[in-house]
């Protein structure tokens, strides 16, 4: 066994008996896309707060040359640059969920009230299929803890319009200018529900979303008077969009946003304003040699606007944005 080796054994080993919450920020400068290169990481959803841009992605632990998703935990990365970022030291785990078998699939955080709330996908102990958990902080950065002790969303709240297994995963939050927070998530069929104030709990019947060629990863924002719903479309997956003036839609179909990511099957999305510039947050398979639809990278390129306010399709570029 050679000293590099043996080195890298023990650092693994060190790392792997520490408490989560003792592990240490990890702070690195990006050099281009993808923004982070020592490790896989997929899903990304963005958010910002106070001046900070968090990524919020599922670890994509999968050993090549396996192919399926192995992902037990979700990370959380900042920056205030778009150049200098920090991985931070809490995680949440799928398993912080007791009533979840693992899988720690698409999520996103939205902040309420000073409370900072994630929603997550994960596979279900008893309800067999994908649901929807949420867990809660006091800061972005965690820790998060489950927040209700049971899923907001399960697979058999959904059997009437679907009766895939996995039809419950992808959840993107979205709070109105009237104080009214909506969840909406999908594979497949796309639903959405009112949340209480309290953010924990549905508001009502789960509707469905009407969208054509729809698989998964809905992602709402709203720019103006436009409410914009980008999904995942077909498979391998492009991301495409709809537009509507109210979040209860119609929604009309606009197209193509993104290509497909290299050489990943996935492209999952997040659309974010950060001082002044629009940005789309997505994955691919990009990192050599076992990176894959598997093996995903968080990437990060410019989003604009037509005078009409549609988009304009992304180019998806290797410098990234700094
Ligand atoms: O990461 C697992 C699944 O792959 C996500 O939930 C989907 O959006 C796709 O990216």
């Amino acid at each position: 066994m050679n000293h590099l080796f043996k080195t890298l054994i023990i650092a693994c080993s060190v790392a792997a008996a520490l408490p989560v919450a003792a592990q240490k920020d990890t702070t690195f400068v990006a050099q281009g896309n993808p923004i982070v290169t020592y490790k896989y990481l997929g899903d990304p959803a963005a958010l910002v707060h106070d001046g900070t841009l968090y990524i919020y992605a599922g670890h994509d632990e999968c050993p090549a040359p396996e192919q399926y998703y192995v992902m037990n935990e979700w990370c959380i990365l900042s920056t205030k640059d778009m150049k200098t970022f920090t991985e931070h030291s809490h995680k949440l785990r799928a398993n912080s969920f007791e009533w979840a078998k693992g899988e720690a699939w698409a999520s996103q955080v939205i902040e309420r009230d000073g409370k900072f709330y994630w929603y997550v996908t994960v596979e279900h102990k008893t309800d067999p299929g994908k649901s929807i958990g949420v867990a809660v902080s006091d800061s972005p950065v965690g820790p998060f803890k489950d927040a209700r002790g049971s899923a907001l969303v399960t697979n058999s709240m959904t059997t009437e319009f679907t009766k895939i297994p996995w039809d419950d995963i992808d959840p993107t939050v979205f709070i109105d200018d009237d104080g009214q927070a909506y969840l909406m998530w999908g594979n497949t069929q796309c639903y959405y529900a009112k949340l209480k104030k309290n953010m924990i709990e549905l508001d009502g019947p789960i509707k469905p979303i009407h969208l054509p060629r729809f698989t998964e990863a809905p992602w709402i924002h709203k720019r103006g008077e436009w409410y914009y719903l980008s999904f995942a479309s077909e498979f391998p997956e492009k991301i495409c969009y709809a537009m509507s003036k109210s979040i209860d839609g119609p929604w009309e179909y606009k197209g193509v946003l993104n290509e497909l990511a290299g050489n990943s099957n996935t492209n999952h999305q997040a659309i974010v304003e950060f001082n002044g510039q629009w940005y789309f947050i997505y994955h691919n398979g990009a990192i050599n040699p076992h990176g894959c639809g598997f093996r995903r990278s968080v990437c990060i390129d410019k989003l604009y606007y037509n005078p009409d306010g549609t988009m304009k399709r992304v180019i998806m570029t290797t410098e990234g944005v700094q």
